[in-house]
């Protein structure tokens, strides 16, 4: 039996919308350290669930019972990773659970049956943490940086946090050859036409969006060598073939001269491959960092532009302004370059005043695509501890995420379906107007429709 099995909780085949999607990626972090432990001499077994069937997952933790599983959990997955926990346990093994959720919930995590949760980077505090639950057993980690435990009298333990690693370009790269990557690839090409595979140039983010979560990197910000990156990128290219990549940053253009270097050095050795990334509009500001993407082949740029109102993106702590995302949408779309774009409804103190700005915002902007959700507080952000007092769980936390917190007093969700419509139908009309007027006409009634429901549910808010 492996030293370690990783696995997630993530079962694309039980998620319908993942299914009307289909653009799934594995989870890098198994992939990293996998690709850390492997090489320092542990012996890593992976279990990729996203194509596999819960069966399957169960049968091996039955069948090889007794050994040590990690999992890695995200906000989205609390309550499949439970379920893993749970049976695992029954079947004698060892549960380590790490990634930005767990973070959040250590005592939530251990009381439902995980003995030890890893705070923070997985690698390093994993080959010190493995061998230390060989030796003194899951009630014995004390001194072990990193990681949350239970003694012996079940009282909860926390051990001073772990250093990050400081030279993130002494961590191999992913283990992609633990997966069938192939299968990821084949799915993306069949429904998109385009196999695509993810990588990251870069750990942590230093901005302070009031509502992001940071639970794993902090505000630290840590770049890869850019010849590092081109090289994985060319390996990539050989190795698998996709038709495009992902740099999965959390913001890929935050590095002016790094990204010049890295471009340089893609085009030196010929490898341009479409790309998606995502990006903030204040890191985008220069006509030549538009010009170095769209050389590179990125075809498709996300920003989070979140509201149209700059009282809201002040409140947000987003360190942008609604004149930097036109300006960046504008040139990105001038150099060939389609812009997603991220909006947030019902953030707090959210009137509909600032509805109406951000639906003028996209207007005028005029994305390619955009996509919006309902303001939902991540446990630990600053936007948590805001709403903190009025954040109410109706169900169970077991079987909720932090996406199902109700804010009492807010306005109730079918408000913001309505403002969606208001904003879906007047971007509609805008867009069709110069080219057919009734057509147009038809949507701008329908915004005005939805507009006249959504004052109407304005005294409607959550209990
Ligand atoms: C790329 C990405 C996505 C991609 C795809 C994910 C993928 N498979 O690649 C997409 C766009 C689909 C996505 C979707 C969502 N995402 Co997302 N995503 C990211 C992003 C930007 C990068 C992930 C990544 O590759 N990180 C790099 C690796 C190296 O880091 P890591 O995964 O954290 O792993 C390290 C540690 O966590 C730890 N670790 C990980 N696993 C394990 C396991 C064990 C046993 C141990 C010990 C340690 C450990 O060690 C690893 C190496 O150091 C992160 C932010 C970030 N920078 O991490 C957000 C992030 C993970 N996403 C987030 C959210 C909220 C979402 C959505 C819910 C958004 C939404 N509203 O729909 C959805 C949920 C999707 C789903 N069904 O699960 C939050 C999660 C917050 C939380 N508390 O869970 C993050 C942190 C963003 C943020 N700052 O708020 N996401
Ligand atoms: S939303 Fe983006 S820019 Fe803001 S803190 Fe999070 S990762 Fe950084």
């Amino acid at each position: 039996m492996a030293d370690l099995l990783l696995t997630h909780g993530y079962f694309l085949f039980e998620d319908e919308k993942e299914l009307e999607i289909m653009k799934p990626y594995p989870p890098l972090g198994l992939l990293y350290i996998s690709a850390y432990l492997r090489r320092i001499g542990f012996s890593v077994d992976l279990f990729d669930t996203t194509f596999a069937k819960r069966e399957d997952l169960v049968e091996k933790l039955q069948a090889e019972s007794g050994g040590v599983v990690g999992l890695y959990t995200n906000l989205m997955t609390r309550r499949p990773v439970l379920d893993i926990i749970g049976l695992a346990k029954d079947n004698g093994w060892t549960v380590i659970v790490g990634g930005p959720e767990s973070a959040n919930y250590p005592d939530d995590y251990l009381r439902r049956g995980a003995d030890v949760v890893v705070i923070g980077e997985g690698e390093a505090t994993l080959s010190e943490l493995l061998p230390a639950l060989a030796e003194r057993g899951p009630h014995g980690l004390h001194g072990v940086s990193g990681t949350v435990f239970q003694d012996e009298f079940g009282q909860i333990l926390t051990n001073p946090e772990r250093a990050q690693i400081a030279d993130i370009d002494s961590i191999p790269w992913p283990d992609r050859e633990q997966i069938d990557l192939q299968r990821y690839i084949d799915v993306w090409r069949d429904h998109h036409g385009m196999g695509s595979v993810n990588l990251i140039t870069a750990r942590g983010c230093p901005y302070k969006c009031r509502w992001c979560s940071h639970a794993v990197f902090g505000f630290t910000h840590r770049r890869r060598h850019y010849l590092d990156c081109v090289n994985e990128v060319e390996y990539i290219k050989e190795t698998y073939k996709p038709d495009q990549v992902w740099y999965a940053d959390d913001v890929f253009t935050i590095h002016r001269s790094w990204l010049l270097n890295f471009a340089a050095e893609l085009k030196r050795r010929h490898l341009k491959l479409p790309f998606e990334t995502i990006s903030r509009a204040d890191r985008m500001m220069r006509d030549e960092i538009l010009e170095t993407l769209a050389e590179m082949g990125c075809y498709r740029i996300w920003i989070g532009s979140e509201s149209g109102s700059q009282r809201i993106l002040d409140a947000m702590e987003r360190g942008v302004t609604v004149e930097q995302v036109h300006w960046a949408t504008k040139a990105a779309q001038r150099h060939g370059i389609q812009v997603g774009m991220f909006l947030m409804w019902g953030y707090e103190g959210e009137e509909i005043e600032d509805i109406e700005a951000t639906i003028e915002h996209v207007k005028r902007c005029n994305p390619d695509i955009f996509f919006t959700t309902v303001a939902y507080p991540i446990m630990n952000t600053a936007y948590y501890k805001t709403v903190a007092d009025r954040a109410v769980l109706s169900g169970d936390w077991a079987k909720s995420t932090d996406r199902d917190y109700r804010i009492q007093g807010r306005h109730s969700r079918q408000y913001y379906k309505y403002a969606d419509q208001w904003l879906r139908n007047e971007v509609a009309a805008f867009r069709l107007e110069s080219e057919d007027a009734a057509a147009a006409a038809q949507k701008r009634q329908a915004a005005q429709q939805a507009q006249s429901a959504m004052l109407g549910a304005a005294a409607e808010v959550e209990a």
